[in-house]
């Protein structure tokens, strides 16, 4: 019998309805605002994590790079967590893939950590639950927390772990991406949020402003209100862009086409489709639409100058370890 030991698991990545932006005081990489999610479907991320007593060091892929510097820091602290709970001085190999364009710029640490942290723990056997992955995953990457869960997802200011709040299926909605630049992004959401809590003025109004903002969202959800969940949702993404342009220096990640899709998509309102728009730490936009609208707002940003690409997502399962072969 071989001494390696193995797991894999497939995670969906997730965009916030109602933003986490700043971490808590208390440290350990707890959130300083509560934030709502949803789980989607057609990005997933798969991650192979192979522990064995021949490995000398761990090495980490994604893609078909090797990772190194900070992305590989920060797979191998959570390996290191997952090693301690389980008393094992074992190296790994680990390899992560997304199945969505990765060029676009949309590759998010979400569904790579949420994958990575249930992969790792049942390759060296601690059969955690849900909960007890999510907390591993936030101490990776906050968002990733999240991503353990299906449908619509929330992550309280200080939970040690997010919770499922409805299933995929609650709510007849499709998200609509539009990618607007095909590059990385220029500032990783983790220094941004640190830089922006450090400088931005408007950084305390913000962290006192989101617990009401995620009470409407939640609240609207619950109600099955898209129109009031799709205006919480966007207050949200602008009161956390206008807490990033206020930093000094102003952090900026909004393009001219993410402008321009904006726009596109309060007309699309005032012609009577319910279409509201999101963007994170990024120039993308995500448009949260009816499902039956969804290919009519897919045809419409597709006429917008600077959209490089478009996806279609339906709110997804939560992650999930596939069987090895035998
Ligand atoms: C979110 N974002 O709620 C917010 C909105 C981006 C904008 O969580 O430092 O990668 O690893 O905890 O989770 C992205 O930040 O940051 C994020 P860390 P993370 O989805």
């Amino acid at each position: 019998m071989s001494a390696s030991r193995t797991a894999t698991a497939v995670a969906c990545s997730n965009i916030a309805l109602v933003k986490y932006w700043g971490k808590s005081p208390r440290g350990g990489n707890l959130t300083a605002v509560p934030s709502l999610s949803l789980t989607l479907g057609a990005l997933r991320t798969t991650t192979r994590v192979r522990f064995d007593p021949g490995f000398e060091h761990d090495q980490v892929r994604i893609g078909e790079q090797l990772a190194s510097g900070r992305p590989r820091e920060r797979v191998l602290r959570l390996l290191d967590e997952v090693r301690a709970l389980a008393g094992s001085s074992l190296r790994a190999e680990v390899t992560s893939n997304n199945d969505f364009p990765t060029a676009s710029g949309l590759a998010s640490s979400a569904s790579g950590f949420a994958a990575l942290a249930l992969s790792a723990q049942a390759a060296l056997g601690l059969g955690l639950d849900s909960s007890a992955v999510s907390r591993l995953a936030r101490r990776a990457s906050a968002s990733a927390a999240r991503s353990l869960f299906p449908g619509f997802v929330e992550l309280l200011a200080e939970a040690e772990a997010a919770t499922p709040v409805v299933p995929p299926d609650f709510l007849d909605v499709e998200m609509v991406i539009a990618a607007t630049t095909l590059g990385p992004k220029s500032t990783a959401s983790t220094d941004g949020m640190l830089h922006t809590q450090a400088t931005s003025p408007y950084y305390a109004a913000w962290v006192e402003d989101a617990p009401a903002l995620f009470a409407a969202g939640k609240r609207a959800l619950l109600a099955r209100d898209l129109e009031a969940l799709g205006e919480t949702m966007e207050q949200s993404t602008l009161a956390m862009h206008a807490c990033m342009l206020a930093a000094r220096p102003s952090l900026w990640y909004l393009r001219e086409a993410t402008l321009a899709v904006m726009e596109r998509v309060r007309e699309l309102r005032r012609q009577g489709t319910l279409a509201f728009f999101t963007m994170d730490a990024g120039p993308h936009v995500k448009v949260l639409v009816q499902r039956t609208d969804a290919e009519r707002v897919r045809g419409a940003l597709s006429e917008v100058p600077g959209v490089e690409r478009l996806l279609t997502s339906s709110p997804g399962p939560g992650a999930t370890l596939v069987p090895e072969p035998r």
